[in-house]
């Protein structure tokens, strides 16, 4: 390898940050992804209901590179194993609301509460975003208040209301999940190591590491066994 740190910098891989936009039908959610990772032109007459989205977008946030990795979904909450399986493969979840519309703002709480059951262990990145905020007399149907009042209810640190129409706020939520998964990814490895030295107690540590991780724990351990029966 290189001696060079510059060199060293340059193929260090980029921080990735995994995002589920979650929302009802209708609410932006492609809307949102199209404005934020190609900055296209909002065109009101062009719904084209999706079932899955996903894209990835390079950004600096507070000059640091990273990746952005977006999916999104309405996945119906009758599919609840696919969207078991979408909320633990995503760390970052930006929950769209419509503000002409109150029952995506009901959705809200119930995919808030699956968010909680899957995570249990660990800390998940929320931000909540009341979309539609050009729509001001044509049918609001929630306040910016509401949409304060349910972040602060679930303790979601992070409310935005936004427009993809006028481009208010898009990059600001989306900058904002990635700072706050960067808290608690820092957390997350801090600890861990903090763990490692204080306990050394490898079975403790076990169910919190990446499965390939795991698996070469694993191997390791066969070839241990495997070396020991030979002697
Ligand atoms: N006025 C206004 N309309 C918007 C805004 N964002 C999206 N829309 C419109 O809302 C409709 C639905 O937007 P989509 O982005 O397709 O919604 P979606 O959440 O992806 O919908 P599904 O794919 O069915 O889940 C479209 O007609 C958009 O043009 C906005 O900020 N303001
Ligand atoms: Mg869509």
């Amino acid at each position: 390898m290189s001696g060079n740190p510059s060199e060293h910098k340059k193929t260090k891989a980029l921080e990735c940050h995994r995002i589920l936009v979650f929302g009802q039908s209708g609410s932006g959610k492609t809307s949102i992804i199209n404005k934020f990772c190609y900055d296209a032109l909002f065109c009101s007459y062009n719904y084209d209901p999706t079932l899955d989205d996903s894209d990835r977008k390079q950004a600096n946030v507070d000059q640091l590179p990273c990746i952005i990795d977006i999916a999104a979904s309405t996945c119906p909450e009758e599919y609840t194993a696919l969207r078991e399986l979408l909320i633990r493969q995503h760390e970052g979840f930006l929950l769209v609301y419509s503000v002409d519309s109150r029952s995506s703002l009901d959705q809200i709480r119930l995919f808030h509460k699956h968010i909680q059951r899957e995570k249990a262990q660990t800390t998940a990145s929320i931000c909540l975003v009341g979309n539609k905020c050009d729509l001001v007399n044509e049918g609001r149907q929630v306040t910016p208040e509401e949409g304060a009042q349910l972040a602060a209810e679930l303790n979601i640190g992070c409310f935005y209301e936004t427009s993809v129409k006028n481009d208010i706020n898009i990059e600001e939520a989306f900058h904002a999940l990635v700072r706050e998964n960067r808290v608690h990814k820092d957390g997350k490895s801090q600890s861990m190591a903090s763990e490692m030295e204080t306990s050394g107690n490898e079975a403790q540590l076990e169910h919190r590491r990446p499965v390939i991780w795991q698996r070469f724990l694993h191997y390791c351990r066969r070839s241990k066994a495997a070396r020991a029966s030979r002697q």
